[in-house]
């Protein structure tokens, strides 16, 4: 009976660890008493001393920044923001007794003197896109009670907009939500979250982004802070949605759209935009917790060949390593990491290596002398730990306020962790890559980077560990949320200095805004259950309207045991992500495309041959991620704003502006609900047009995912390959899907896809148009723009629509010129 009763108060007080906060209790800023004009934008001053700051940036996009009681500081620095000097855009300011307004040709600001609130319009509709439901506030006198930490490492600051009766709200990049977050509420702190599902909150990641919709008009909201934040979009009151954070600055940016891929193409200029990662990050992954020894490795990639499955990378896990020392190889298990890598790479596989953040705390051993190898990686460490030493010898680790070095516990016991905000530490840091580079190591997969602490998962125990912060020295309470971003960043300028003439690539869990300028991300450690696999669709659209594009999981779900019918819908969502990795935990059921029988194999390798199929669609959409900020993996409502039945549409998703897929996400189902937006879809399997704007039952038996084409489009195709290079993409295949005109079209980008000359402009763009006259239909092949020549290759076209007439194949070299063919 006692027992009953103490599991009992666990259960019920374990859901209770996020708690509201009653911002109505902070202290509200204001009135202005005078204003002045500065370079960009206006300074108001308060009668509270309070300054607010609002900076024009660019027409579409201004900064607000306030100070409490005292003046604004001139310090400005914040990890996340990729352009810091703007152009000088018009702008004007107008003043009447009670308001200040200050318009571009895009956006008018209202200030409303005596009660500082601001409302954003938009001047040429007229329209209020927004406005403050009261006065930014902080927590002047500690009123908040349930700040989760130390309320002297900040002072709680809040800002708070009225909730739109119709208002959605997407983006905040990492939760373990729906896709549209009204009426939710969520906290932002970095954190290690094994086997999450939907509601857990904080997860692993804090992008303090996201973007409002009401009546199909859009603008976003960045709050640059990355203390302990909170968003709330109207779950403590249909009154407000309000965000704020346990210290720093009330620092935010509006943007207006109206359009969703204008505000993200703003926000990618602004925390910088993802580079393209080499082209075989787009082929197919394969991970286990841990493959090794060698000779492991070395039959799981015999496996795939011999079974016919593409593949491209595999992961090597944390038992690599000598008893987890980053930087070193256990060489009883991999005698010869560079020949292993060798003798893969010639199958066209490569590896990638984890890398945890938690060096070894080994002070050396009595008497031991120190390295002087040139390959310290394949050198024992037991009696004295490289890393370690040079890292203590350079003052890189991270001590606690007492002076005391943080020793936090995680994969090789007693640990230290680098100060990853010293630009020296982190030079260091991406220097000692050399040790994967030079044994042949492709990418790099950075974990536990929250930073995961076993002593404390919650981050407590690290609210005093110091940081360098560009000498300012503030503590976890601030630096906590950034640590994974800076790690990215070290990890990524190392390769890139490293390796120049290859383009970096690197995985992470944890983030803050701005990780795309360095890594990719996975979603951690998600279930084998079929609600994580239908969690990863939103939460892969969400990820994509915070400025992540590369997003992808592990398919078939880390944590518990999947089966074959999960693990074939797994990769019906997974062969059109960008990171397509199956991965699986340590103590759990084997999980490789071939565990479940013949049966699911078949299936899984339908999907994986399809994707690289696909590749060259693919690429050209990851492409427009890194040029426009706009993701590859989209909810409908990115493609169809104005269109209100796809606001919540959770199960479905779109690649790029053509592919829509309608997964199924449920055991023991055949057909499933689709909605398609306005115009005429296609069915990628049969050809079959269905009309847009409503719903259809299609059917999808465990071999098929319900899949269409938008009409209009062209979706290129490549061979079959086992890895992406393999081969010259040819025949260069282009399945053409008329719209109700007979129209159609397509840019196709191509580089060479490893190395950065694509910077320098050397890509090709082709513009393909059709157009049908009569019964027959026209193809224009421009003259291809850039200087990237491919292999010679076949130019195929075929229309897709349901007349068999239609579907002659017209077949010809492309030499490079602009063309005309016809299909009749
Ligand atoms: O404490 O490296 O999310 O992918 O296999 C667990 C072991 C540490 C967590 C990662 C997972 C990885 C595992 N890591």
């Amino acid at each position: 009976m006692k027992r009953l009763k103490l599991i009992f108060v666990v259960v019920l007080v374990l859901p209770v660890t996020v708690v509201a906060q009653d911002i109505t209790r902070l202290r509200k800023i204001g009135p202005v008493t005078s204003y002045t004009r500065i370079d960009k934008g206006l300074l108001l001053n308060c009668r509270d001393n309070s300054q607010v700051q609002l900076s024009v940036l660019a027409p579409d996009l201004i900064r607000v920044r306030a100070s409490f009681a005292k003046a604004l500081p001139s310090k400005d620095h914040s990890w996340a923001i990729a352009k810091e000097s703007w152009q000088d855009v018009p702008w004007t300011v107008a003043e009447t007794p009670n308001e200040i307004t200050l318009s571009t040709s895009e956006l008018q600001v209202v200030i409303h003197r005596s009660t500082l609130l601001i409302d954003f319009h938009d001047p040429r509709t007229r329209q209020l896109l927004n406005s403050d439901e009261q006065p930014m506030a902080y927590d002047a006198d500690a009123t908040l009670t349930n700040m989760m930490f130390d309320p002297k490492a900040g002072m709680f600051v809040a800002a708070s907009k009225k909730l739109g009766f119709d208002e959605h709200f997407y983006g905040l990049g990492e939760k373990a939500a729906r896709l549209d977050k009204r009426r939710d509420r969520f906290v932002n702190w970095n954190s290690d979250t094994p086997g999450y599902v939907e509601g857990r909150d904080p997860i692993y990641q804090t992008i303090p982004f996201y973007i409002g919709l009401q009546r199909g008009v859009a603008y976003g909201i960045f709050f640059d802070n990355s203390y302990r934040s909170y968003f709330d979009f109207g779950r403590s009151s249909q009154q407000r949605a309000w965000f704020g954070a346990e210290g720093g600055e009330l620092n935010y940016y509006f943007f207006y759209g109206p359009s969703l891929p204008k505000i993200l193409g703003r926000y990618a200029e602004l925390t910088g935009h993802m580079p393209l990662p080499p082209i075989w990050a787009l082929g197919n992954q394969q991970s286990r917790w841990s493959y090794y020894p060698d000779t492991l490795v070395e039959e799981v990639v015999r496996q795939y060949r011999e079974r016919d499955l593409p593949l491209d990378v595999v992961h090597l896990d944390i038992d690599y390593m000598q008893a987890y020392r980053v930087f070193t190889f256990d060489t009883s298990r991999f005698s010869n990491p560079k020949a292993l890598s060798e003798k893969l790479g010639q199958q066209g596989v490569k590896l990638v290596t984890i890398v945890d953040p938690g060096v070894k705390h080994q002070p050396p051993a009595m008497g031991a002398s120190q390295s002087t190898s040139s390959k310290p990686e394949l050198d024992s460490q037991e009696r004295r730990y490289y890393v370690f030493d040079e890292g203590v010898a350079k003052n890189y680790f991270q001590k606690r306020k007492n002076g005391e070095l943080f020793v936090p516990r995680v994969w090789p016991g007693d640990s230290v962790f680098v100060d990853y905000t010293l630009p020296d530490a982190r030079r260091w840091w991406g220097d000692l890559h050399r040790a994967y580079l030079d044994n042949g190591i492709a990418g790099i997969w950075t974990d536990m980077n929250e930073p995961a602490d076993f002593i404390d998962q919650t981050g407590k125990n690290q609210m005093d560990v110091v940081s360098n912060d560009e000498g300012q020295y503030t503590t976890h309470a601030k630096n906590r949320n950034v640590f994974a971003l800076l790690m990215a960043r070290a990890t990524y300028e190392g390769l890139e200095r490293l390796q120049p003439n290859k383009r970096p690539y690197v995985i992470t869990r944890a983030a803050y805004a701005g990780v795309q300028r360095y890594a990719t991300m996975w979603t951690g450690d998600t279930n084998s259950t079929w609600e994580s696999l239908a969690l990863s669709i939103p939460m892969f659209t969400s990820l994509g309207l915070s400025g992540e594009p590369f997003v992808g999981g592990d398919v078939g779900g880390f944590m518990g045991r999947a089966n074959g019918e999960l693990v074939v819908r797994s990769y019906q969502v997974f062969f059109l992500v960008p990171f397509c990795r199956n991965h699986k935990n340590i103590d759990s059921y084997d999980q490789e495309p071939w565990r479940f029988g013949q049966y699911y194999e078949d299936i899984i390798r339908k999907y994986l041959k399809l994707r690289y199929r696909l590749l060259p669609f693919l690429y050209t959409a990851l492409e427009e991620s890194h040029r426009t900020g706009v993701p590859v993996f989209r909810p409908l409502l990115l493609n169809y704003q104005d269109d209100t039945n796809t606001y919540n549409i959770d199960d479905e998703f779109m690649i790029g502006s053509d592919l829509l897929v309608a997964p199924v996400t449920r055991p023991d189902v055949t057909s499933r609900l689709v909605y398609l937006p306005r115009g005429t879809w296609y069915d990628y399997w049969t050809g079959r047009s269905f009309a847009g704007g409503t719903m259809h039952r299609v059917d999808a038996p465990l071999e098929t995912v319900p899949m269409f084409v938008r009409g209009g489009a062209i979706i290129p195709h490549g061979p079959e390959m086992r890895f992406t290079g393999e081969k010259p993409v040819s025949p260069l295949y282009f399945a053409i899907y008329p719209d109700e005109k007979g129209s159609a079209s397509t840019t196709l980008y191509e580089d060479d896809g490893l190395t950065p000359d694509y910077r320098r402009g050397v890509f090709r763009r082709t513009t393909i148009n059709v157009t049908r006259s009569g019964r027959k239909y026209v193809i224009d092949i421009g003259q291809p723009v850039g200087p990237y020549r491919p292999a010679s290759r076949t130019f195929q076209f075929q229309i897709k629509s349901h007349d068999p007439l239609d579907r002659t194949l017209v077949s010809f070299i492309d030499r490079s010129v602009a063309e005309r063919m016809e299909i009749r």
